[in-house]
């Protein structure tokens, strides 16, 4: 059935997402987001206005999961979702996740303009805490929402300061929701991520949708070296069981085990290292640093997981070093529902944008709705395939495919009820009836 073009306003997703970028930690053009911060709980009530003003119906869950309900013609059906998450690593850009956020609640507007009746509800789902910044735990939202942290998990949640995760709900206003209720019930009927590619590929291959197949097993580790500090002059260095040096040493075996394994799938990262006194003039006593490990082949990650922590127990007894290795989380990857992959690709086929099948190396909130639903994910490009940092960028034009092509896989599998006539649309209080 022959659709009229969807009125998407991509300059009201440009405004809102200029909007949400100025609920920072870090000036212009850095976008620092951080669970719970300030800009965090500002950037929430701003949001949730919004899905207010749209007529959704709103509500949150026990970790500040945000959920923007269209209650569709049979409510009793499980609900189609979309939806992403707003938080940002430190010092990093506007469009990781927020246009997933954004891109639905442009995708709902032009949707309810069009007249659609949907027979299941739709729904926006914000999740808490994709980043794993201030807990270490990636996609501490969605594993909540699927049973993968457990209620005791979260009670003694701590960040690095020793602040506990309890507390800062409370502050968020959340104390009176049960975090024993947490796990998504009824289940969805399918989950629809849109995301920018945060890679090269849809760019080199001048495609403007990604249809993704499968999402890659992340897994994480912190390792801790056990040395002696001592004074930087006087401690002569045979004597010397330097940590700083031993775990630089280990960082480099952690990238050449990556690369030695020679499959652009395979990516190892040492992005943060703590040190202890952490002067210029002492020898450091105590290093520890976080391991993001990832593959789409869960075998492969496993044996580079093993190979990385052989090299680095090696290098710590011959420098004399303590080494503890602590898992932080080891993720299988997740497989997209082919039969949603078919439609997104049927969709942009339609709507006339060239799209390719590809994975997503970057994990998302939807590889653990993936054990609650069937999912699939809307990549756009992003210019040179940068992320999580300023430079991150995608075009209004970019961004607006993405949302076409969500808009109109959700108003597939919504379903209809009464057909849509624009004269008897839904007409949300306080707007404009559609001509
Ligand atoms: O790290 C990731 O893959 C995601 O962007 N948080
Ligand atoms: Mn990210
Ligand atoms: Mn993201």
């Amino acid at each position: 059935m022959d659709q009229a073009p969807l009125p998407i306003r991509s300059e009201r997703i440009v405004e809102h997402l200029a909007k949400l970028a100025t609920f920072s930690s870090s000036p212009p053009p850095e976008v620092t987001r951080v669970l719970f911060s300030a800009p965090d709980l500002a950037a929430r009530e701003w949001l949730q206005a919004r899905f207010v003003e749209e007529g959704l119906t709103v509500r949150h869950d026990a970790v500040g999961n945000l959920f923007a309900r269209w209650i569709g013609e049979d409510p009793e059906l499980p609900a189609v979702a979309t939806g992403s998450h707003i938080d940002a690593v430190p010092h990093s850009g506007r469009f990781d996740g927020t246009v997933g956020v954004l891109g639905a609640l442009e995708a709902f507007r032009v949707l309810r303009e069009s007249g659609l009746n949907p027979k299941r509800s739709l729904e926006i789902v914000v999740f808490t805490a994709e980043e794993p910044t201030r807990f270490g735990i990636s996609c501490l939202g969605s594993r909540a929402l699927t049973g993968k942290l457990a209620p005791q998990d979260l009670e003694v949640l701590r960040d690095e300061a020793g602040v506990s995760f309890d507390s800062l709900r409370v502050g968020a206003g959340l104390a009176h929701l049960p975090l024993d209720a947490l796990v998504l019930s009824p289940r969805y009927a399918a989950f629809l991520e849109l995301h920018i590619e945060q890679g090269p590929l849809l760019e080199r291959e001048g495609a403007a949708i990604g249809a993704v197949e499968a999402i890659a097993a992340p897994a994480a580790y912190r390792v801790r070296w056990q040395g002696a500090a001592g004074h930087a002059g006087t401690m002569l260095m045979s004597d010397r069981r330097d940590a700083l040096a031993g775990a630089a040493e280990g960082i480099l075996a952690i990238e050449r085990a990556a690369v030695e394994w020679g499959t652009i799938d395979t990516v190892a990262t040492v992005g943060q290292i703590a040190v202890l006194p952490g002067a210029l003039n002492a020898v450091a006593g105590s290093a520890s640093f976080g391991i993001d490990l990832r593959d789409i082949d869960l075998k492969r990650r496993e044996a580079v997981s093993i190979q990385i922590r052989e090299a680095l127990e090696r290098i710590a007894r011959r420098r004399s070093l303590e080494l503890t290795w602590e898992v932080v989380y080891e993720d299988p990857p997740a497989s997209c529902d082919p039969g949603l992959v078919a439609q997104i690709l049927e969709s942009a086929d339609r709507l006339g944008f060239g799209a390719m099948r590809m994975i997503s190396r970057a994990y998302h909130d939807s590889l653990f709705l993936a054990l609650r639903c069937p999912i699939a994910m809307i990549f756009i490009p992003c210019r040179d395939g940068r992320s999580h940092c300023p430079e991150e960028y995608s075009s209004p034009s970019q961004i607006e495919a993405g949302v076409r092509v969500l808009a109109d896989c959700l108003r597939v599998l919504a379903g209809y009820g009464k057909s849509p006539d624009p004269a008897t649309a839904t007409v949300l209080p306080g707007r404009v009836r559609p001509r």
